[in-house]
């Protein structure tokens, strides 16, 4: 595999080569603590899969807001990308607002480029407001806004003096930063500025929990709910999957925050614990070993017998209804290997679940994920600095000193956390066999290459790269979308997964496509004088 890489890069001019060489590397426990170059600019030219960060904030972080209107100040190709492709379910709470399935645009033209467009972008608002009535709004900003200057701040200001509906906007232009991360991060500032703690009704509720990095795609959070609600803890937020505005200002009040993506939204969890008090713990509830030890490491936090008691009642419970049925499309399975590529967390979350359908990982790799999420939270403070990620806000929160609260005594949290991931999380690699390739920002070029050379049996990617793997012959499960199915997180979803990967890789129609190393060979040379 190494000189196959090396092929894979000798390929590229010599500075691109250098650049990628550092993005890519494989798996070997020897060498110690292996590091990777990530989250830097892209080479331009090499057809990567990354979004941008108007993509993060809006398109991830704020669109599932589903109480609240998401104006988007730009062109309409922006808002168009960002209507409905993600999939992130939500149903109308009790007040029957829900406006995911809408878009909207001030469909920026030429003569508000050259002649400004917050007049147009505040009658977007207002009209917005009159026929919608939402509970609050944003606006994002798209690439030419933060050319031409548009005061979108001031815009959101005038809206909410003229409504009395909280408006604000994010400066989101495609261009900053490096990928969708920064995008969040910006995101993640502003719903703890404008939004977290602002709410005056006090939640009921014993165990009182915030599932932070939760987007509800394909019903994921919904299936978390349940088995949460099953135990008897009370989800007071969501961020953001199937989220809202009205509960998202109530969401100081939980007594944990569970991460689930770390990389879309750490920076709340943090923000939240300086400011309230309350700790955050790593969960992985895609699998279904990670759910139960995500289960368990709640009922350790919490530290109630009767809440760890129906906690063990609803794992047997569960297990028993799902344990033959994944025995059955691991039979199906076993043997399979997989390369999987997304964009930050899920690369990670879903080899356990492989791994409990027989399927190895042999390659992984994140669009657009940090050090830290290849090699573990303990190398932030390593990481370097620069030019892009020095561009993104990064604000400070302050201890309110009014609805602070302490949960646990230094000595319980540093005695808990040799037991449980509080404040922590493990890096991908550490989970990968040792031989397995982890490569960063993969592009057209290497998804070819190294499909070409590991041959595996499930590629897992996205919309952009799922047909080059199809034209291959090989199978590829959308893990972004989940190709119109899922949920695959918790118990329930743990099967539908298995039965989409066992459907897609077995059945007969590979056999009728040739892949294009059956038809010409991938190596020339000569071996013992024969061609
Ligand atoms: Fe987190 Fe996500 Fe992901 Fe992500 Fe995304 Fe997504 Fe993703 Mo697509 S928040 S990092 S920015 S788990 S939209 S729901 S699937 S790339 S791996
Ligand atoms: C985004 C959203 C995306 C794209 C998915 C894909 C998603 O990055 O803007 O490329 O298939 O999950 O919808 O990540």
């Amino acid at each position: 595999t190494k000189d196959k890489i090396q092929q894979m890069l000798d390929a590229y001019p010599a500075k691109t080569m250098k650049n990628r060489r550092k993005h890519i590397f494989i798996k070997d426990s020897l060498q110690g603590e292996q590091h990777i170059e990530a989250d830097t600019r892209t080479v331009p030219g090499t057809m990567t899969n990354r979004g941008c960060c108007y993509a993060g904030c809006k398109g991830v972080v704020l669109g599932p807001l589903k109480d609240m209107v998401h104006v988007v100040h730009g062109p309409i190709g922006c808002s168009y990308y960002t209507w409905g492709t993600r999939r992130n379910k939500a149903d109308a709470d009790d007040d029957g607002k829900n406006f995911i399935n809408y878009i909207f645009s001030t469909d920026m033209q030429e003569s508000d480029i050259v002649f400004g467009g917050e007049p147009k972008l505040e009658k977007a608002c207002m009209e917005a407001y009159e026929i919608f009535k939402p509970n609050a709004m944003t606006i994002s900003s798209t690439c030419p806004v933060g050319l031409i200057g548009d005061d979108v701040h001031a815009v959101a200001r005038r809206v909410q003096e003229k409504t009395g509906m909280t408006t604000f906007a994010v400066s989101c232009e495609g261009y900053k930063g490096v990928s969708q991360s920064a995008g969040h991060h910006i995101a993640n500032n502003k719903l703890m500025t404008e939004v977290i703690g602002k709410g005056e009704k006090e939640v009921e509720g014993k165990f009182k929990v915030n599932i932070l990095g939760e987007y509800n795609i394909g019903g994921d959070g919904w299936e978390i709910g349940r088995i949460l609600d099953k135990i008897g803890y009370t989800v007071i937020s969501v961020m953001t999957g199937d989220g809202s505005y009205e509960t998202l200002k109530n969401a100081n009040q939980a007594d944990l925050n569970l991460i689930q993506c770390h990389r879309s939204i750490n920076y709340i969890a943090e923000m939240i614990e300086t400011k309230y008090g309350a700790p955050w713990m790593k969960v992985n509830f895609i699998g279904v070993e990670s759910t139960v030890q995500s289960l368990r490491d709640m009922a350790k936090y919490f530290g109630d017998e009767e809440l760890a008691e129906k906690t063990e009642e609803v794992i047997k419970e569960e297990l028993k209804e799902i344990k033959d049925v994944i025995a059955e499309y691991r039979e199906q399975c076993k043997g399979k290997t997989a390369f999987l590529f997304v964009g930050g967390s899920r690369a990670h979350h879903y080899q356990n679940l492989l791994a409990e359908i027989g399927i190895e990982t042999v390659a992984a790799g994140y669009e657009f994920g940090h050090r830290d999420d290849y090699e573990g939270r303990k190398v932030i403070p390593t990481i370097k600095t620069n030019a892009d990620n020095k561009n993104i806000e990064s604000i400070t929160v302050e201890k309110d000193e009014k609805n602070y609260k302490v949960y646990l005594s230094p000595e319980k949290y540093e005695e808990l956390k040799k037991e449980i991931p509080l404040g922590e999380y493990k890096g991908m690699i550490s989970d990968m066999k040792d031989g397995s390739i982890v490569i960063d920002d993969l592009n057209h070029y290497e998804t070819e290459a190294i499909v070409e050379m590991l041959k595996p049996d499930l590629f897992c990617s996205g919309i952009k790269d799922k047909y080059i793997a199809h034209k291959m012959g090989i199978f590829a499960k959308q893990l972004h979308s989940y190709d119109y199915s899922g949920p695959y997180a918790g118990f329930k979803g743990a099967v539908i997964f298995a039965k989409d990967v066992s459907a897609g890789l077995n059945t007969p129609t590979w056999g009728y496509i040739t892949p294009p190393w059956k038809i010409s060979p991938v190596l020339e040379g000569e071996l013992g004088g024969e061609g």
